[in-house]
């Protein structure tokens, strides 16, 4: 073998490769010259019979020769690859403005739906929607919310963690949206008014919780905030989400780290003959949580506990879904079941409105 047997080789593989007319081809080149039995490989095998100083400097050459031909295949390869994603793109176009077709068999989850009725009920009512960031930090999703450093919801066991990053921090799957709020105070003048919809995560599993759930949280913070202002904005929530127009709301004190005074808001119910039905009946359903914003969580958000005030609850979107639509497992929301998709699932243009009395 010379050094002329070399470069004739490389200049043959590297004109294959430019006239390669597909990714086929340029695979078939690359095996016959860099393959176990390729003829850049083949070289390699004679280099056995050469003196020792041939053999470095031969040696030399065809590794450079290799690197230059994998180069050359690889960047052949990435040009072809971009032409056929041009042409299966340009072949495969769909006008996604055309109209839903009769036969499709696709429903809205009833998780997306039970957030699109509440999100309308408060755009009704003055609130925007804010969001924010799965993966969170200590700060966002435990200390800026008052919780104390040995808090159990901080343990291991509770919390999904991240392996330690390169920034030292211990990043986490948030375990709530209230992160969401503290961004909110962080990066906006008050008055706020937001609700925050979204995916959180507990390590927790059994017949009522699953490891990623989603909850809806609201804020408001203003100058003269106080608990007649969230009686009268939670009342008028659970009214228009469950269609039950005098439905009464019963406080009872409760506590969460974030808020004090922290209640637990419940609704008017009946469970007569095993049968749940919402409305003026006598008996008391526990709905969800709410409190004014702890003096602590609005320094921490550099907000003058002296200036402003706010309140904020939160709710399980799964929970108020089956209490809604009569869904008695929480674990089915979460198995793609198709019969369970078209028995609870929602027509995709049915888009609930307020006005409209939201949905069925
Ligand atoms: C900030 C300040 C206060 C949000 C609140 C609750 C009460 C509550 C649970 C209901 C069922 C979560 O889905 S669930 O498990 N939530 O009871 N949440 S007050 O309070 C906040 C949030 C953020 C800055």
């Amino acid at each position: 073998m010379t050094n002329t047997t070399l470069t004739t080789l490389r200049d043959q593989i590297l004109a294959d490769c430019t006239a390669a007319p597909d990714i086929a081809a340029i695979e078939a080149l690359r095996v016959s010259a860099l393959g176990k039995k390729g003829s850049i490989t083949g070289l390699m095998k004679d280099l056995g019979a050469m003196a020792p100083e041939e053999r470095r400097a031969f040696g030399q050459q065809i590794n450079v020769v290799k690197d230059e031909v994998a180069a050359a295949l690889e960047s052949r390869k990435a040009v072809l690859e971009a032409a056929a994603l041009e042409a299966r793109l340009a072949s495969e176009s769909m006008d996604v403005t055309l109209p839903v077709r009769p036969e499709t068999k696709g429903t809205l989850h009833p998780i997306s739906q039970t957030m699109d009725e509440v999100a309308a009920i408060f755009a009704q009512m003055g609130f925007e929607i804010a969001d924010g960031p799965d993966i969170e930090d200590d700060f966002h999703n435990f200390t800026a919310l008052n919780f104390p450093p040995g808090h159990p919801a901080r343990e291991m066991h509770d919390t999904f963690f991240l392996p330690t990053a390169e920034d030292g921090q211990r990043y986490l799957l948030r375990t709530h949206t209230s992160p969401v709020q503290i961004r909110t105070m962080m990066s906006r003048k008050p008055p706020i008014r937001v609700i925050i919809p979204g995916r959180t995560y507990r390590c927790d599993y059994d017949m009522t919780h699953t490891p990623m759930f989603h909850q809806v949280e609201l804020l408001v913070i203003d100058t003269a905030t106080n608990m007649s202002h969230l009686r009268g904005c939670l009342q008028e929530f659970v009214r228009t989400y469950f269609g039950v127009d005098d439905l009464t709301t019963r406080f009872r004190p409760s506590f969460f780290p974030f808020t004090e005074p922290s209640a637990e808001m419940d609704i008017g119910c009946s469970r007569k003959g095993g049968e749940l039905k919402i409305g003026n009946y006598g008996d008391w359903l526990e709905i969800l949580g709410c409190g004014m914003v702890h003096p602590n969580v609005l320094r921490a958000c550099g907000l003058d506990p002296d200036v402003y005030q706010g309140f904020a609850a939160g709710m399980g979107i799964e929970r108020i879904a089956m209490l809604k639509y009569g869904i008695p497992d929480l674990r089915t929301f979460f198995e793609s079941d198709l019969r369970w998709l078209r028995h609870y699932g929602f027509a995709a243009l049915d888009i609930p409105s307020v006005t409209g009395g939201l949905t069925r």
